[in-house]
């Protein structure tokens, strides 16, 4: 059966490949080569960097692991290794310029292709089994949403284009009661999960309520004009430290114009969009705003649970709507369009409790540090998870409008610092039940 056997894996990573592809291009394409070289924030690498990178980390895992061949270009291991240097220090390196990098990429994925023809993707190292490839595909992928945030962080005339997000809907109750008990969290069995959602495993939690839909841009904007930024009530000591030191006021990108909020994205200044979920906050903001609408944030264990959990069934499923993959009906993926959709865009998408928009739309700002769960293990490479573990990273879910679908399901684990907003995350509230709503 094509489909299910090493055939249907080669088709598949054959066309994930052209497709991770094909954006990185659009991605690299649509600016000049000085805006390639250039550095557009010092929290970002130009982009020639990032598609150097991209086909960098494909030598050496797919060309030169996988396929055992000869290394193209291993003279410029040490300036695309990201451990070497700082994003901030990037620009100053003497890096492949864009013809160069182009031509460097092209190169590596005409002998990726011939690797995969000739490999058997089966048997043997779990790396031989599709896994690499996978794990390439997904790099490439996570690159493009950063050279996305790049894009976002540019400063002129708007040069991508997309369609509109579909209008909102109907989502019900603004939160739902998840109950309490064990459920499986994390994977041993999908076949491109990363070492960090690894291996499935027991968790359990209390009764809990979750909301319904991300907090939108209109409900942040009253804890933004009833002072929020502005009361140490609502802020952690160190999310207040932070908001005094860093100055903040506001979402990054809102723009104030007399009694107004605008938002800037991608190089469109439009009046705030109210019912779309707020993006470009960061954690301690979205743990304010959570204390000032008398909730807290959901722990990575709850926001796991309410996109998995199947109560009828008592099963973990892949994703809220079920086991099928993404389609445009489920999810805001894909970089289809340039923000979040409105909510209740995608009622095909909701989870059996009626919880709306987990995967896609905004990253969502969890309670907890990022660590490796029992039984974990590295694989194939301590930086890619590992060195991250400890509290200095907070973990974020369910993908973005700027995640592919290939890198994005309800086990998936992202992280990042407690400060960071040029991410596309938001969050939802959570909270405790009482006895008497239990009761
Ligand atoms: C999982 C998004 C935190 O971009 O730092 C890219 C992914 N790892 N190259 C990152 C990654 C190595 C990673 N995040
Ligand atoms: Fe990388």
């Amino acid at each position: 059966d094509r489909d299910s056997g090493v055939e249907g894996i080669r088709d598949r990573v054959a066309t994930q490949l052209a497709r991770a592809r094909q954006r990185s291009v659009a991605l690299i394409d649509a600016v000049d080569d000085h805006d390639l070289v250039r550095q557009h924030s010092k929290l970002m690498s130009p982009l020639v960097w990032d598609l150097a990178h991209i086909g960098n980390q494909e030598e050496l895992w797919l060309v030169r692991d996988v396929g055992g061949r000869e290394p193209v270009r291993q003279d410029i291991d040490e300036l695309y290794d990201a451990f070497k240097h700082a994003r901030s220090a990037r620009p100053e390196l003497p890096l492949l310029g864009p013809a160069e990098a182009r031509r460097y990429v092209g190169e590596v994925r005409d002998k990726v292709f011939d690797v995969l023809e000739t490999s058997p993707l089966e048997g043997g190292r779990l790396l031989d089994g599709g896994f690499a490839f996978g794990m390439i595909v997904q790099h490439e992928q996570q690159h493009d949403e950063t050279m996305l945030a790049t894009h976002q962080l540019r400063v002129g005339p708007p040069v991508l284009d997309a369609s509109p997000p579909p209008r909102g809907g109907p989502v019900g109750p603004a939160e739902v009661l998840v109950p309490g008990g064990p459920f499986t969290m994390g994977t041993s069995t999908e076949a491109w999960a990363l070492d960090n959602e690894r291996p499935a495993h027991q968790a359990s939690t209390d009764p809990y309520f979750i909301d319904t839909t991300p907090v939108t841009n209109g409900a942040y904007a009253a804890f933004v004009d009833d002072g929020g930024y502005r009361d140490p009530r609502w802020w952690s000591d160190a999310g207040w430290a932070h908001v005094r030191k860093a100055s903040l006021v506001a979402p990054r990108f809102w723009v104030r114009e007399g009694d107004q909020w605008l938002r800037t994205a991608f190089g469109v200044t439009a009046p705030l969009e109210a019912d779309q979920p707020v993006v470009h906050v960061c954690f301690y903001e979205a743990e304010a705003y959570a204390k000032w609408a008398g909730k807290r944030l959901p722990t990575e264990v709850e926001w796991e649970k309410a996109a998995r959990f199947d109560p009828a069934s008592g099963r973990s499923r892949r994703y809220p709507w079920g086991d099928e993959e993404p389609t445009g009906a489920h999810a805001n993926l894909d970089q289809r369009h340039l923000s979040p959709a409105p909510v209740g865009a995608y009622p095909a998408g909701a989870s059996p409790l009626g919880v709306h928009q987990l995967i896609g739309d905004v990253w969502e700002w969890t309670s907890s540090d990022f660590r490796g769960y029992g039984g974990f293990e590295v694989f194939p490479y301590a930086e890619y998870s590992q060195v991250f573990f400890g509290p200095d990273y907070k973990v974020l879910r369910g993908g973005s409008f700027g995640t592919d679908r290939s890198a994005v399901r309800s086990t998936f684990r992202n992280w990042d610092y407690p400060i960071r907003r040029q991410i596309f995350a938001g969050f939802r509230c959570a909270r405790d039940a009482s006895p008497e709503e239990l009761a």
